[in-house]
């Protein structure tokens, strides 16, 4: 298999790290959706990472479907979503916050860095700036108060991987955010062995 991405993509990341702890064995192809945007086209014609090429030659994108696959084929024992209908609402409920996080930090980034001062449009960025907040306090409350609490998951790698993430891109955002459960979770992942093999930066 070939994942097309780079690592600072944490949807890219989200999915690498996944594959390593299901224990699949992967080629990571660290291809920009911006630099490299022409060889990029020739893998995934819409030009979106992650993007993984399965061993048949069937592409997949979309982090969560990738991840959606990866979870339907893998031994109860080794899946990072919960069985237990509560529980599997619960960590469904988490990642919705997650990943709203993570598409609000995204967007930020590409209305600062990618769009021309002059044409940055303020009453949208306080609007995502003000989804980001809300999105990272429900996450961070509900984190705490997670009643299964297995060593890994989906719930606690993507926390981990969208938290370093906005660490990186936005870091005084980030630092008024006060989200200490996700940061004390974040400190933990970033000690197991799947998050020092595909590091952030
Ligand atoms: N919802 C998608 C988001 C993926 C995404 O937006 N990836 C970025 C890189 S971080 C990308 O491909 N950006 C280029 C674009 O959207 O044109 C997922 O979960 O995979």
């Amino acid at each position: 298999m070939k994942l097309y991405g780079m690592l600072d993509s944490p949807y890219v990341r989200r999915v690498a790290i996944s594959l390593a702890i299901y224990g699949y064995s992967f080629e990571l192809i660290p291809l920009s959706v911006f630099a490299d945007f022409k060889q990029f086209a020739t893998i995934n014609p819409a030009v979106k990472a992650p993007t993984l090429a399965l061993d048949d030659g069937t592409r997949l994108m979309e982090s969560t479907l990738i991840l959606d696959y990866f979870e339907a084929l893998a031994h109860t024992q080794h899946k990072l979503m919960p069985q237990e209908a509560a529980s599997l609402a619960q960590d469904l409920h988490l990642l919705g916050f997650i990943l709203v996080a993570c598409e609000k930090t995204v967007q930020i980034v590409y209305e600062q860095r990618l769009r021309p001062e002059e044409k940055q449009y303020q009453p949208w960025q306080n609007r995502i700036t003000t989804q980001l907040h809300a999105a990272c306090q429900v996450w961070n409350e509900a984190l705490a108060t997670r009643n299964h609490r297995p060593s890994i998951s989906q719930v606690t790698l993507s926390s981990a991987v969208v938290w370093q993430f906005m660490q990186f891109v936005l870091p005084e955002t980030t630092q008024r955010l006060n989200c200490p459960t996700i940061q004390a979770l974040s400190d933990e992942m970033a000690a197991t062995p799947a998050f020092q093999q595909y590091p952030l930066a």
